[in-house]
């Protein structure tokens, strides 16, 4: 996708060379088919940390976890580590377990999104579960890495286990293991060293392809295969990244390049870059209207999540 070259015209017709947040929402209302890649930045505000900032993300405090000082922060979601030593992950996952955390502005956002049509697919990078409880559709969300909303044991069967089963095991900080053959039990996250998930295969390519607009939220487009998803689109759909900082040069990002047509860097924290965007797009109100609904229900994350699994198990038993 990425070596096709377009003519000027065809350039010009992209965002026509303007990068304000003001063209980023009046071209967002032109798309039917925007992706959103969504990492770790997005549930900041949410209370979960990211891995990478420096000082606050989990790379930067491990110590909790008691590690061995030979031990890289990527260990602890290794699945060969995982397998000798579960403590660390099982340390945290009490931290993460849903329910603690409530959806952002920017999930509502992504709502939005889906609420008015626009969007195709968000790609999410975060396990942390709280697509589900902002109420984006299971079916517009790919969870690349899959997520805490499903358990199963790493036994070759794969024995299911219930979610209440599974916490009572974290809450005391028990390395949790299968009834049935007492092999150790995780949640369906994508540990590094293991496959992406069979939806993440089957949708990526068609998505990529017929994507009208990228949306890319709160991520180091570090992680591989994930962030090369970028460059799987046409080449002549705009491509806007909404970060603290810049991310995804190495991969072909141009923003300030004299090349650039189609990359725009919205420089901040996501909430606020998608409360301007709302602003611009008159969807504060809508956006308000989705914070109140969630207040009210703040006390029940874990019963969403667990109330999503055991229906998951009436369709697909195993
Ligand atoms: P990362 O590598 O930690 O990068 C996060 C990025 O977000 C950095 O570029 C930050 O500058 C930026 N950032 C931090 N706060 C904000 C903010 N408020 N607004 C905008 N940008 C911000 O995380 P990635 O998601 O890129 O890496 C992928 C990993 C992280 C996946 O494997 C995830 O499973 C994993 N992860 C997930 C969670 C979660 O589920 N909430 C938390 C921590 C890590």
């Amino acid at each position: 996708m990425e070596n096709i070259t377009l003519a000027d015209v065809e350039k010009k017709a992209v965002m026509n060379y303007d990068f304000s947040i003001k063209n980023v929402a009046e071209t967002i209302l032109k798309k039917k088919k925007i992706v959103v890649m969504a990492g770790a930045g997005m549930s900041v505000s949410a209370g979960i940390p990211d891995f990478r900032s420096p000082g606050t993300g989990l790379y930067s405090n491990l110590e909790k976890y008691d590690l061995p000082s030979s031990t890289s922060p990527e260990d602890l979601f290794t699945i060969d580590y995982f397998k000798d030593n579960p403590m660390p992950f099982t340390l945290r996952a009490h931290c993460l377990m849903p329910g603690q955390f409530l959806p952002t502005p920017t999930h509502h956002f992504i709502k939005l999104l889906s609420d008015k049509g626009l969007l195709s697919r968000v790609y999410t990078q975060n396990i942390d579960t709280l697509e589900v409880l902002a109420g984006i559709p299971a079916d517009k969300t790919v969870f690349a890495h899959g997520s805490f909303a499903d358990v199963h044991c790493i036994g070759d069967e794969r024995h299911p286990v219930a979610l209440e089963a599974w916490r009572a095991q974290i809450d005391k900080r028990d390395p949790p293991r299968c009834k049935e053959c007492d092999a150790l039990v995780k949640p369906d996250i994508v540990f590094f060293g293991e496959n992406l998930p069979e939806r993440y295969v089957e949708l990526r390519r068609t998505d990529l392809e017929e994507a009208d607009m990228l949306i890319i939220v709160g991520t180091s487009l570090q992680v591989h295969p994930f962030c090369s998803l970028l460059n799987e689109t046409r080449a002549d759909i705009p491509r806007v990244l909404i970060n603290l900082q810049p991310s995804g040069e190495h991969l072909g990002l141009l923003f300030d390049h004299k090349d650039n047509y189609r990359d725009v860097f919205l420089k901040g924290t996501c909430d606020d870059q998608v409360k301007a965007l709302c602003k611009v797009l008159g969807w504060t109100k809508d956006l308000d209207r989705l914070m109140q609904e969630q207040k009210k229900k703040e006390n029940d994350g874990w019963k969403i999540i667990v109330e999503a699994q055991k229906k998951k198990r009436q369709t697909q038993p195993k």
